[in-house]
């Protein structure tokens, strides 16, 4: 791959509302949209360790014990995208965590009402992904392969 090390990997998690809402499709539909790769996709059961370490930044608020009852209820579908500054580029198709105020035309903005249940979940710094990445995908899981992305990249200073 051309400039590989301006590519990032970024992780999306399906939570359970989205799952039970008929709501993956639709979801992969606009990240593929976008032009993102996808180069990790399963469905995954998470258990309270998982979701302690992957929450870490919020398990000693009040909402916790809610969070991991949620995350908990079904299944998700844990994915692993891949582009040039993909990290930020999910994370503006996201929008923000309280879904209701989240800006039309993103994810959470279309599809939900809800802060606990707002979706999904997507990684917020490129060093968070990278840890979050590993946390849900061993390293067989996630697969490299050429697929075009027309994102035109002349140097490594001109990204256009
Ligand atoms: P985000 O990065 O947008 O997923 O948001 P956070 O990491 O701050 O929060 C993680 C999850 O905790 C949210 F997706 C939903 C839940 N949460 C609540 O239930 N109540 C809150 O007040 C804040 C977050």
């Amino acid at each position: 791959m051309k400039f590989e090390g301006l590519y990032e990997k970024t992780l999306v998690l399906i939570k359970p509302d989205a799952v039970q809402r008929g709501l993956i499709g639709e979801i992969l539909k606009r990240f593929e949209m976008k032009g993102l790769k996808v180069v990790g996709l399963k469905l995954m059961r998470l258990d309270e360790a998982v979701l302690r370490e992957h929450y870490a930044h919020i398990s000693g608020k009040p909402f916790y014990p809610g969070v991991e009852r949620f995350m908990m209820s079904s299944p998700i579908v844990a994915l692993c995208l891949e582009g040039l500054e993909v990290v930020e580029a999910v994370r503006l198709i996201t929008g923000v965590t309280k879904a209701r105020q989240a800006e039309a035309g993103s994810i959470r903005g279309d599809l939900a009402m809800s802060v606990a249940c707002n979706v999904i979940h997507t990684s917020d710094t490129v060093e968070n992904a990278r840890a979050e990445v590993a946390r849900f995908f061993k390293p067989d899981e996630i697969h490299d392969y050429d697929k075009s992305e027309f994102v035109h990249v002349y140097t490594e200073d001109e990204r256009v």
